[in-house]
């Protein structure tokens, strides 16, 4: 009995030392049989542990104490003033795309205390609408040449021709514009105008600062006679898909929301620990998060979130997220589940209640779902097959309302 006793404490031992190694070393976890035992932060509980059972308490309470939490310990604070926003059109083309399509390129310019911002939108929007036409706008974290105006350079990054054949505009902005993608640089952007953001231990940094630039291209699309700015949907792969979770949970105008391969402090879970790390995702890109953030290095269960409740937050407006099927280090299964896992915020609107207990199989996309997904066979990366796949998923909530 005694070696029993003995061999079961130091069996124990060696996991715990296993885990604690593995942790320690960031060494990124792909085996399944090693995700921890978690429990997920209850989405219909509130902070006084009041279960949530109806929209208006969901809508009331629990949501904006979620977007608190979010706030505070993750992405940062979202500043909401500013003095000034105006616009111009720098360039119009008619008749670009062979006359499929108008070219606006826009400069949008926010002014806050006497500094300036430029942000500069790429816009096609199809020729002869029958009248405001819905708009999907990128987060471009990619190279410019991906939103080419002129179309000389096309990419499946923004496959533009396909959108606006599709009956849809199609926009982009680009990050670096709100902050440089850089761990020294990404204070030279809208940080100039609200400096305390910066020192704020609940500070927002650069994700913050995309979804916040998102947010003013969907301010200059409310007065873009040609946008349906009530149909606007909000597209952003990998780093790009994190800051398009989060401009939609904080800006419940964005009518939808597509979140392409975004994996950790995106669409998956992160008490899984699986792929991608908080810890390692704080130390390659410490100018990506709220510095309070750093808090939950190798602690995940103290976080007071998980990713599922940012999905919640965007509920009841159609959410789809993507996966790659060797992209494992933004976790597909924990990207899933963080979906899944959102559902039950969508049942108080009696939506997305068809949605599978397992992950459909790769190159099955759930589309009749408020809450769709696919896992495209391949790599990281934001596809025609993705888009092929968003383009469905408007039709059926976008087009028809
Ligand atoms: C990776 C990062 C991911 C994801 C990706 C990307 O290096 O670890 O979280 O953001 O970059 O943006 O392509």
């Amino acid at each position: 009995m005694q070696y029993v006793k003995r061999f079961a404490l130091y069996f124990l031992f060696v996991i715990v030392l296993n885990r604690l190694q593995a942790q320690n070393t960031g060494e990124p976890n792909y085996d399944e049989s090693k995700v921890p035992a978690y429990t997920l932060p209850n989405v219909l509980k509130t902070v006084t542990n009041r279960q949530v059972r109806n929209k208006a308490t969901w809508e009331q309470l629990r949501r904006p104490e979620i977007i608190k939490l979010f706030e505070d310990n993750v992405y940062g604070q979202m500043p909401k003033a500013f003095d000034r926003l105006t616009y111009s059109i720098k360039r119009e083309n008619i008749s670009a795309m062979a006359g499929k399509a108008t070219l606006k390129e826009v400069l949008i310019e926010v002014v806050h205390d006497q500094k300036r911002l430029a942000i500069n939108l790429v816009l096609f929007v199809p020729t002869k609408p029958k009248g405001p036409v819905p708009v999907f706008l990128l987060i471009n974290n990619r190279g410019k040449e991906n939103t080419d105006p002129i179309r000389a350079h096309k990419s499946d990054f923004w496959p533009a021709e396909m959108v606006i054949d599709s009956g849809y505009a199609i926009a982009a902005f680009h990050v670096s514009d709100l902050a440089p993608d850089d761990t020294v640089s990404y204070v030279n952007g809208v940080l100039r105008l609200y400096p305390e953001q910066v020192t704020a231990p609940n500070g927002m940094r650069a994700i913050g600062a995309w979804a916040w630039g998102a947010s003013r291209v969907l301010d200059y699309f409310e007065k873009d006679p040609s946008i349906d700015a009530k149909k606007v949907a909000i597209v952003g792969h990998s780093r790009g898909g994190k800051a398009a979770l989060w401009a939609a949970a904080e800006d419940q105008r964005f009518a939808m929301c597509f979140s392409n391969c975004s994996g950790n402090t995106g669409a998956a879970l992160s008490r899984r620990r699986f792929g991608e790390t908080i810890r390692r995702i704080n130390t390659v890109f410490p100018h990506w998060f709220a510095k309070n953030y750093k808090k939950f290095n190798n602690n995940e269960d103290l976080l007071p979130v998980d990713q599922h409740m940012l999905l919640a937050a965007i509920a009841p407006r159609p959410l789809y997220v993507t996966n790659a099927s060797k992209d494992l280090w933004a976790d597909p299964t924990g990207t899933y589940l963080s979906l899944k896992n959102a559902s039950s915020v969508y049942a108080l609107y009696k939506l997305g209640s068809n949605l599978p207990a397992n992950p459909p199989a790769i190159n099955q996309p759930i589309i009749n779902s408020s809450l769709g997904y696919h896992n495209r066979e391949g790599e990281h990366n934001l596809t025609a097959y993705d888009w092929n796949s968003f383009l469905k998923f408007a039709d059926v909530y976008l087009k028809s309302r």
